[in-house]
């Protein structure tokens, strides 16, 4: 293989993986290949973040929280989307699909991973979704 077809591979590679989220996570109805939420962020917990809801994306889509701190969706997108927690802990009050102006705030009072996504862009443990609006709040 010469270099131009090797670099012209690995393009194509890349382009393939924007198209079907993220590597390893093309098969979203397969219960043994389960959504892969976004991982710690790292960093020093906040009291306050805001998480902008995009089409189709939550900007940013992990966030680091204090105990007792709170996260505010905005949908600043034009689509609906919704804010659903998946498996444990969760949280709440959650949000259907929703329009543009519109705010959710959510108060976390216990540490923990939570894992959100949006049921019309996200997955929901492996079933049935499709698209990439998956999103983690790290509460510690
Ligand atoms: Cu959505």
């Amino acid at each position: 293989m010469t270099r131009q077809w090797a670099v012209v591979t690995v393009l194509a590679a890349l382009v393939a993986g924007c198209g079907g989220g993220p590597a390893g996570n093309d098969g979203n109805n397969n219960p043994n290949n389960p959504p892969q939420y976004p991982g710690d962020p790292g960093g020093t917990p906040a009291a306050a973040v805001t998480v902008d809801i995009m089409d189709n994306q939550f900007n940013p889509n992990s966030v680091v929280v204090a105990v007792g701190g709170t996260v505010t969706f905005r949908w600043v997108g034009t689509a609906g989307h919704s804010v659903t927690p998946s498996g444990s802990p969760s949280f709440s009050p959650t949000a259907g699909v929703s329009y543009p102006p519109r705010e959710l705030v959510v108060t976390l009072t216990s540490e923990g991973t939570y894992h959100y996504f949006c049921i019309l862009h996200g997955t929901s443990d492996g079933y049935g979704g499709q698209g990439n609006m998956l999103g983690t709040i790290v509460v510690r």
